[in-house]
């Protein structure tokens, strides 16, 4: 586990290069779920590929950039799914973004996770990797710095809620509507890392991207992003369900699978679960 702990570090500081230093331009490809990629996604998705192809425990990768998993070493025990650079889209305006890992040993299913991880690429860069606890590190000198546990509250603060409302169902604008009106503020910068990332830092809130009538199955995909945060938020203390289900229950049929997802303190799942019930 640590020398895939290493190659994140060594990705990560590569990426912020590129992010730093690249063009930003649109490639002609589309990704798997029919987004136009940009250079930059597919430059950050060979750096951590090349990265992780060192590692002989390393069996298979899947890239939210690649259509299929690839494999490394037929007889090894762990499998990484990643997306290089989530929130691409927010780049051009210079709004930050992350990189998600989720380690998984001996197949792509939730409950074969043993680690996650994430790296926020904001005017710092620092990376949480949850394996037994969750732990905040922060990117200075060149090398990465533990900082401290992160811990989750009973109850946060914060509302992050994903997709377009026009789309929500009524009983999902009401959950939205009942957290404002007990005092909750809006966090939303459309990049999941950095929502989530806040919400993690600040106590506890809750960040949802529901099922909509547009994507009656979710945006965010399980294998890359849906099941990490939903790790990393457990071991932190609090919970991840995709409206009624624990996360870390669900199955992965497609490594694109997606789900909808929510994450957050005890408070608001429970609220969650409470506005979902019957649905
Ligand atoms: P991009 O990678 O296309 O920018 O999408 C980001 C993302 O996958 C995730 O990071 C956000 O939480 C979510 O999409 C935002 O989606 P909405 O704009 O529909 O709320």
């Amino acid at each position: 586990m640590d020398n895939i702990f290493k190659a994140i570090q060594q990705s990560a500081k590569k990426i912020k290069q590129a992010i730093d230093t690249k063009d930003i331009g649109y490639s002609e490809s589309q990704n798997s779920s029919g987004e136009l990629q940009l250079q930059l996604d597919i430059k950050c998705d060979m750096i951590i590929e090349e990265e992780f192809s060192k590692i002989a425990s390393i069996n298979s990768i899947a890239s939210e950039e690649k259509e299929a998993a690839v494999q490394f070493h037929k007889q090894s025990p762990y499998f990484i799914a990643y997306d290089p650079i989530d929130g691409s889209s927010l780049l051009d305006v210079n709004l930050s973004v992350g990189s998600i890992f989720g380690i998984y040993k001996d197949g792509f299913e939730a409950k074969n996770m043993v680690a996650a991880c994430y790296v926020v690429y904001g005017p710092r860069v620092e990376m949480v990797f949850a394996h037994n606890k969750v732990k905040l590190h922060l990117l200075q000198n060149n090398s990465f710095e533990y900082i401290k546990e992160i811990r989750l509250n009973n109850k946060g603060k914060l509302n992050a809620p994903g997709g377009t409302q026009q789309n929500w169902k009524p009983y999902h604008k009401q959950l939205v509507d009942s957290l404002f009106s007990e005092g909750y503020r809006l966090r939303y910068s459309g990049g999941m890392v950095p929502d989530l990332h806040q919400i993690l830092l600040k106590g506890g809130g809750l960040f949802s991207y529901p099922a909509t009538s547009d994507k009656p199955h979710g945006k965010l995909r399980k294998l890359f992003e849906v099941f990490p945060f939903a790790f990393i938020y457990k071991k932190a203390g609090g919970f991840a369900v995709d409206s009624k289900q624990d996360i870390m229950e669900l199955g992965c049929s497609h490594i694109h699978d997606t789900s909808p997802c929510f994450f957050g303190s005890k408070y608001e799942i429970e609220k969650v679960i409470d506005a979902y019930k019957d649905r």
